[in-house]
């Protein structure tokens, strides 16, 4: 196990012993213990192998023992004795938007409830509201959090959804009987969130693929099994459908279940303004019965071509006037991976993170980019361990020591993710924020506010020499918490006018802002920066899912802030620097 690893675990060892209502100085050591584990900056082999470990503060036998234990082996049989001895309702109460292990442990010591059922009764007849410290606004607020699992349960985030679907997709182009195989529908849409998986395959033996589908590990429930669609649920919820048609007609099944159903609906006319009759079968004048004699399309180019288009790329094909692009030839030129120079808005041990300076700089030169930024926290977020002024100067000292190393060939940059106070002003003075290359500014608390009072409150910080960007714009979670009011339209407005640029949060649970306001805002002018927030290297791999969410958006490369080469990304920072200076100066 690595590092990070570890700590997860220690972390959830420390719920589980507050879910059993442990002594609070045990459950402190283990949250104590991951915080130290996570800032470890030397190789943790290392320590372990030369007994280093056990001499730094913070790292008791017993804790050294587990960690030691955990590394080698990637076990430990007291975590997993433990996970065994609490109740599993207890457990999954934790998935309550606003629900921790202490309230869970005061519910069910008081009241008995161990299930997220017999949460809900209780707080229907009141009786949550009546115990010491709840409340009937936290009743509420309960009842609310269950009422959106249960809505939000029914969806998944595309990146989860994607790591159940590429193994599929893998285990299906394997067998023998398979001639094409492909994603369709949302998944292969790049949607934020997917309903159910669906597969397409062209073969002319279908059943023992079928076979082979419905007998994959992980499945809980086989809900059809026929000669031309199976559909399974796993054990996580998720579902999965796949059809079997046969090799001529799999572009056409293909396009068909790829979706959006608004953009099948608009090709259909399309066609039908041609004489033409489009289905999952083929494409075939309207005045014939069957398919049989159905034009050929050996790909879907092949299909968009009979209808006079250029290919439509998946990521586009919502009905939201691709149809029309790809009919004149004015399809953009969507983002691609490999433009990505470098990242911006990335967390180290400094604040919430878990690698160092270091470690990020390494993983970000691993990848072949020219730079990266650092955002740590600011102080007002206490809860994320965010820095005050002193620990900021310190951390710019570290980035400029380490750019002067000339120990890796990837770029620093400094900046920092400033917290945007309730009153619309920053947490750190200009003049502060004037040494960094770069500010971040995001809304962390005061989520309750009017839609007048947060707009205004954004502009504000717009409006603000010293901000290069604003940090994920609504602060939606996923299928967990809605987006504050906030009114984007004249937010955006005000970031063109001030040419302060709005950021895609690539964390794949946020995508904020929403792909859906990105075209428009782009034509207006508005710049964005794909930014992982990256608490870990390993997130530097969410980039994907802000890719996704930007060609959604029908961006470019010349759109995004960190498609620039480094020299161009310098002049553009710096720019926003001397402005400041010269309204400190005047
Ligand atoms: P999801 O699963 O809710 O995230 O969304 P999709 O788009 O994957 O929808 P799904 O799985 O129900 O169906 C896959 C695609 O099949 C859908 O995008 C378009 C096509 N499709 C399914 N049902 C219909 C329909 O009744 N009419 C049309 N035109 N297309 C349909
Ligand atoms: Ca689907
Ligand atoms: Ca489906
Ligand atoms: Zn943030």
């Amino acid at each position: 196990m690595t590092k990070n690893e570890i700590a997860d675990v220690l972390t959830e060892i420390a719920t589980l012993l507050e879910l059993k209502g442990e002594n609070p100085f045990k459950i402190r050591a283990y949250q104590n213990g991951a915080r130290n584990l996570e800032a470890l900056e030397d190789d943790l082999g290392e320590l372990i192998s030369s007994g280093e470990l056990s001499k730094l503060k913070g790292f008791g036998d017993a804790l050294v023992q587990k960690i030691t234990e955990l590394f080698e082996t990637g076990k430990l049989e007291f975590y997993e004795k433990l996970k065994a001895s609490v109740e599993p309702g207890l457990v999954s109460m934790l998935e309550i938007p606003g629900l921790g292990a202490k309230k869970i442990k005061a519910m069910h010591k008081a009241l008995g409830l161990d299930s997220i059922e017999a949460l809900q009764k209780a707080c229907e007849e009141g009786r949550v509201a009546a115990l010491k410290g709840f409340g009937k606004k936290t009743e509420e607020k309960l009842l609310l959090g269950i009422k959106n699992r249960e809505a939000y349960g029914k969806r998944h985030i595309w990146w989860a959804a994607r790591a159940v679907a590429d193994p599929i997709l893998a285990g299906l182009k394997a067998l023998p009987e398979v001639v094409h195989a492909s994603h369709a529908g949302s998944l292969r849409r790049k949607r934020e969130t997917v309903g159910d998986l669906d597969f397409i395959v062209g073969s002319d033996e279908a059943k023992p693929i079928m076979d082979w589908f419905v007998a994959q590990e992980g499945v809980a429930e086989v809900t059809a099994h026929g000669e031309t669609k199976s559909s399974v649920r796993f054990e996580s919820g998720l579902q999965a459908d796949l059809r079997v048609v046969r090799p001529p007609q799999f572009a056409f099944a293909l396009h068909h279940f790829t979706g959006s159903k608004d953009h099948n609906v608009m090709m259909r006319q399309r066609a039908l303004s041609r004489g033409l009759s489009l289905s999952e079968w083929g494409l075939k004048p309207v005045e014939d019965e069957t398919f049989e004699n159905s034009l050929v399309a050996e790909t879907e180019e092949d299909i968009f071509s009979h209808l006079d288009m250029k290919w439509v790329p998946p990521e586009l094909r919502e009905g939201l006037g691709e149809i029309e692009a790809a009919e004149k030839g004015e399809l953009p030129k969507l983002l691609e991976y490999s433009e990505l120079k470098g990242v911006f808005h990335n967390h180290t041990v400094a604040s919430d993170g878990r690698n160092t300076l270091e470690e990020m700089t390494a993983a970000a030169e691993a990848k072949g980019w020219e730079y990266w930024g650092v955002a740590d926290h600011s102080k007002a977020s206490f809860q994320a361990n965010g820095m005050n002024e002193d620990r900021v100067l310190q951390q710019l000292e570290e980035v400029h020591a380490l750019n002067t190393s000339g120990k890796f060939k990837t770029h620093v940059f400094s900046g920092i993710e400033c917290d945007l106070l309730v009153d619309g002003s920053l947490d750190l003075s200009e003049a502060l924020l004037m040494k960094l290359d770069y500010t971040v500014v995001s809304v962390h608390i005061g989520f309750t506010q009017s839609e007048e009072e947060m707009t205004a409150r954004i502009i504000k910080a717009i409006e603000h020499p010293a901000t290069t960007m604003i940090g994920h714009l609504t602060g939606r979670i996923l299928l967990r918490r809605e987006p504050y009011k906030v009114n984007t339209q004249k937010v955006i407005d005000a970031a063109i006018a001030n040419s302060v640029i709005i950021e895609l949060n690539a964390n794949p649970k946020r995508l904020d802002m929403d792909w859906r306001l990105w075209k428009r805002a782009a034509e207006k002018g508005l710049m964005t920066s794909i930014n992982p927030d990256a608490h870990r290297t390993e997130h530097f791999e969410f980039v994907e899912a802000g890719i996704n969410a930007a060609r959604k958006g029908w961006l470019g490369a010349e759109n995004v802030l960190n498609t620039r080469s480094l020299d161009e990304v310098t002049s553009i920072l710096s720019l926003k620097r001397n402005h400041l200076k010269e309204s400190l100066s005047s």
